[in-house]
């Protein structure tokens, strides 16, 4: 597999050249095909000159440059730039400043190996750690931060939320685009962690310690901590929206079905014909709402004939179901009216499309957390 390790670099002259030196001492005992890109923002200190020294010597490292933008502008250029020029089946986040270990690069590699989409260099599960020299405020702002990203943009089960040390398969970064991030800093590695669990990605946490940085400065700014505070807000207003939408879809295929059954009842139909008809246009009506409205992200690349199957297979089976109950309350209770019967059809069927639909069909995550 050719693996990308990408390094963001602003003014880090003194690390750069080491960081080099110490992953390729790493890669020589490691199966896969390592490179490294170093994207740097046109550091003053001229950290990009120390980079094309190490090309003379070694095709494995590649350079980009730019203007500094944030280090998740840095990011998506680098990663565009691993899987089109570069054509990556993994890339690796990882920092100039040995906050990260090299040698855990071959340990988060042997989880992509074994399946994973998404590795994370956790310093927050078991065998993790934060520098023992962090003061309170620095805990605060760490813990904080990852409080912020699993509670407010949603993403619970990752313990380490704001890692900057992960190894991605390509295969899931191409269902993410980048556009729709809208992060240009810090921000950046919540959302796109967010953005790669709604899409279904396997993600695993692999316990690191982390360092910290013996040269150079922190680059994290003020700024950066007023993004990443209003993105996991973004984030879960999104997530709320795509909530609510399927609540409301749901509520108008209630009236549809009822609406449909009452008006074929009015022109005289039977009711045992009236009912499937309604239910039939209801589910379709519902299925359209769901695919063009409240899950419209998840229709961006192809897929659209494989989710309509889907969707006529989830279809019969609500069909039957439905109109399986309909019968046979008409039948317990024939004083009842029959929108009853009609709307107790509704319910189990709902059940089943809702479950359907959002594991299988559009192949949802969690109900309420997609984008
Ligand atoms: N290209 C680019 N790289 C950046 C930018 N901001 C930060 N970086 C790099 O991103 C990595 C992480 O930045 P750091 O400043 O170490 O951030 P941090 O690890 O949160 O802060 P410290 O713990 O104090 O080191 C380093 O390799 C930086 O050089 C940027 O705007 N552009
Ligand atoms: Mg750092």
């Amino acid at each position: 597999m050719k693996t990308v390790i990408i390094i963001p670099t602003y003014n880090e002259r003194a690390n750069i050249g080491p960081m080099l030196a110490a992953l390729q001492k790493q890669f020589i005992g490691m199966a896969h095909d390592m490179h490294v890109l170093v994207v740097d923002d046109s550091s003053p200190d001229g950290t990009a000159d120390v980079v094309r020294e190490v090309q003379q010597r070694c095709a494995n490292v590649h350079l980009i440059m730019g203007q500094k933008a944030g280090l998740g502008v840095a990011y998506i250029r680098g990663m565009t730039h691993a899987m089109t020029d570069l054509q990556a089946d993994v890339v690796f986040e990882m920092d100039a400043d040995f906050s990260h270990k090299p040698e855990d690069v071959p340990r988060l590699m042997k989880e992509i190996d074994h399946g994973a989409d998404f590795v994370i260099g956790s310093r927050y599960v078991p065998g993790g750690t934060i520098p023992k020299e962090w003061g309170l405020l620095r805990k605060l702002n760490s813990w904080g931060g990852n409080l912020v990203a699993r509670h407010v943009a949603g993403i619970p089960r990752v313990r380490d939320c704001t890692a900057g040390f992960r190894a991605i398969r390509t295969t899931l970064l191409k269902k993410i685009d980048f556009n729709k991030l809208r992060v240009q800093g810090y921000g950046f590695q919540v959302a796109l962690l967010h953005a790669a669990v709604v899409r279904g990605g396997r993600v695993v946490e692999v316990p690191v310690d982390f360092i910290d940085r013996t040269h150079g400065e922190s680059k994290l700014g003020l700024r950066d901590i007023f993004e990443f505070v209003l993105n996991a807000w973004w984030i879960r207003y999104n997530s709320l929206k795509t909530f609510i939408k399927f609540l409301i879809t749901g509520a108008s295929g209630v009236v549809v079905n009822l609406g449909m059954f009452t008006l074929l009842l009015a022109m005289g139909m039977n009711k045992y014909i009236a009912s499937p008809i309604a239910i039939e246009i209801s589910i379709i009506s519902n299925f359209l709402l769901n695919n063009y409205w409240t899950f419209r992200w998840r229709n961006a690349k192809g897929g659209v004939r494989q989710k309509g199957l889907k969707f006529n297979a989830v279809s019969i089976l609500s069909l039957g179901l439905s109109y399986g109950t309909f019968v046979g309350a008409s039948i317990a209770f024939p004083e009842l009216p029959p929108q009853l019967n009609q709307f107790l059809g509704i319910i189990p069927a709902t059940l089943v499309n809702y479950f359907l639909n959002s594991y299988w069909t559009f192949k949802h995550v969690e109900p309420g957390r997609g984008e």
